[in-house]
């Protein structure tokens, strides 16, 4: 089960851990690279092509993600839906924009560049696949 205090955690890395932009493609990721592949996940996330991710759009997406070769179970992946659309719907209109998804990438890559320098080293990689080793097993992600 997904705790509380670990629902962020585990819905950036939820984020991070798409096949298109895989926690373990974040060594040596600028926030510019970051973002260039979160483009094509938009689009290919956004499945009736409407320009927005609505919650549906974003569960169908979360279901195939897989962290370290598994992918989350149905009510994991709903769950996980639910929470990047309750952190990224800045407007509440239901839907995630290309916008809002670039806000929440950018909170993401901040959440992960430990130490501020606009990349995310080897090291920062490492400690976000432990956290994504906890989403996958259902479990917290290790606390700070
Ligand atoms: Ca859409
Ligand atoms: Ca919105």
């Amino acid at each position: 089960m997904l705790r509380t205090h670990t629902t962020l955690a585990a819905a950036l890395v939820a984020l991070l851990a798409t096949p298109a932009l895989t926690v373990a493609a974040m060594g040596q990721e600028t926030r510019a690279t970051a973002t260039a592949k979160l483009d094509s996940e938009f689009a290919a996330s956004d499945t009736n092509k409407d320009g927005y991710l609505s919650l549906a759009e974003l569960e169908g997406r979360v279901a195939k993600m897989k962290i370290r070769g598994k992918t989350l179970d149905a009510v994991h992946a709903k769950r996980v839906a639910a929470l990047v659309m309750a952190r990224g719907d800045l407007d509440k209109d239901g839907r995630l924009s290309r916008a809002e998804s670039d806000q929440l990438m950018g909170a993401v890559f901040s959440a992960y560049d430990l130490n501020h320098d606009g990349k995310v080293d080897a090291a920062e990689a490492a400690r976000a696949r432990a956290m994504a080793d906890g989403v996958a097993k259902g479990g917290a992600a290790p606390k700070k």
